[in-house]
């Protein structure tokens, strides 16, 4: 069977990416449209061979396409996901808009995939945040082998997780520096060239950042299992692609280094990469960024907690953070469902 897809957001960072996910898988397509705002409709997106006329969302009728795939911010989603699940078109939506619904399953494609059959209740599936994600594969084989308690992580989050005026902004800022000039802060909080930035979303009561809680929220509900303790810290760094996160954990029952190694190099979408010598590790430009996999390192047995594991995880926020794990659960969907 081929499908009608169409990609909400084609002309964003995510939007883009997806565009050319679904080439290179070969997802059955027999039409895509890309959709985006009235700003953009008329202008032309790449998809294989073809320039794509970008149409205008707010006018579209989803009437006969079987798939969405939503990338436009979550005021969108929210306005324009139901509109088109109510035609019967299948949302697979990137935004945290509905991702804490209990009627919506929140999937990474390698950790709970069981979990889209729920997509029938309401015709959305949400993909997860980018820095959720990449932990998540990495910690799923962990978590099912001996179960985790705690999460302790630090990210260090690229600017590309802003969008294109993100990946902009650090540009522009790079370029006035190196030429003696006067820097604009638009889109950050503070100058992000050369400097980084321990805000990552709005602040919440609890004095955690959004990006953070989301990380808490996100794990507990994929993982099925509300006890288990995350505490992030996001920040923002001078990276045009690729998420790092510095991750400490806490195992109910010990596991050797070994054990994890093992389970690690076995794991779906997971590269290990810890050699313990220079550069013997993953960097987001060396390893992760235009990489589909989520790259691990620095595995080591923590000194300060018997049952404590470190690792350093890396990946493409754009591609497995977003784009790809949409890609991928739209794959499950037509292969199991419809
Ligand atoms: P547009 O080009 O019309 O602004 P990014 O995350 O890189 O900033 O991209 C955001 C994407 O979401 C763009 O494709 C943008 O399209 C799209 N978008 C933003 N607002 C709307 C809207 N109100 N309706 C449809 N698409 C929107
Ligand atoms: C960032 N994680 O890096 C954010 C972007 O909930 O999908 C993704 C926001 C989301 O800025």
């Amino acid at each position: 069977a081929q499908y009608k897809v169409a990609v909400v957001g084609a002309t964003g960072a995510v939007g883009d990416t997806l565009l050319s996910i679904l080439a290179e898988r070969q997802f059955p397509i027999s039409e895509l449209v890309p959709l985006a705002s009235e700003r953009s409709a008329g202008s032309r997106v790449a998809f294989k061979e073809k320039q794509l006329l970008v149409q205008n969302l707010d006018t579209y009728d989803f009437t006969g396409t079987d798939i969405a795939l939503f990338s436009a911010g979550g005021s969108v989603s929210a306005k324009y996901a139901p509109r088109a699940a109510a035609a019967g078109c299948v949302v697979v939506d990137n935004t945290s808009h509905f991702r804490y619904d209990d009627d919506i399953p929140l999937i990474v494609s390698e950790v709970n995939p069981h979990a889209i059959a729920g997509y029938t209740k309401r015709g959305i599936i949400a993909n997860p945040n980018c820095s959720t994600m990449q932990m998540l594969v990495a910690l799923a084989p962990i978590q099912r082998e001996v179960g985790i308690t705690r999460i302790n992580v630090a990210t260090y989050q690229s600017v590309s997780g802003a969008g294109r005026s993100g990946l902009e902004e650090l540009g522009k800022q790079t370029a006035d520096m190196l030429n003696f000039r006067e820097l604009s802060v638009k889109k950050f909080q503070a100058q992000i060239a050369f400097n980084l930035i321990p805000q990552i979303d709005d602040f919440q009561p609890n004095g955690y950042t959004k990006e953070e809680m989301k990380m808490v929220w996100e794990t507990q509900k994929i993982f099925e299992d509300l006890s288990i303790q995350v505490n992030p810290t996001a920040v923002r760094v001078p990276v045009f692609y690729g998420h790092s996160e510095a991750v400490h954990l806490e195992t109910k029952s010990p596991i050797s280094i070994e054990r994890v190694f093992e389970l690690l190099r076995q794991a779906p979408g997971v590269t290990v990469v810890d050699e313990r010598k220079p550069g013997g590790y993953p960097t987001p430009v060396t390893h992760a960024a235009g990489k589909d996999d989520v790259f691990v390192g620095r595995i080591r047995q923590d000194i300060s907690h018997p049952n404590g594991i470190d690792l350093w995880v890396v990946s493409d926020n754009i591609r497995k953070g977003a784009a790809l794990n949409a890609v991928q659960i739209a794959e499950i969907l037509i292969r199991d469902y419809l």
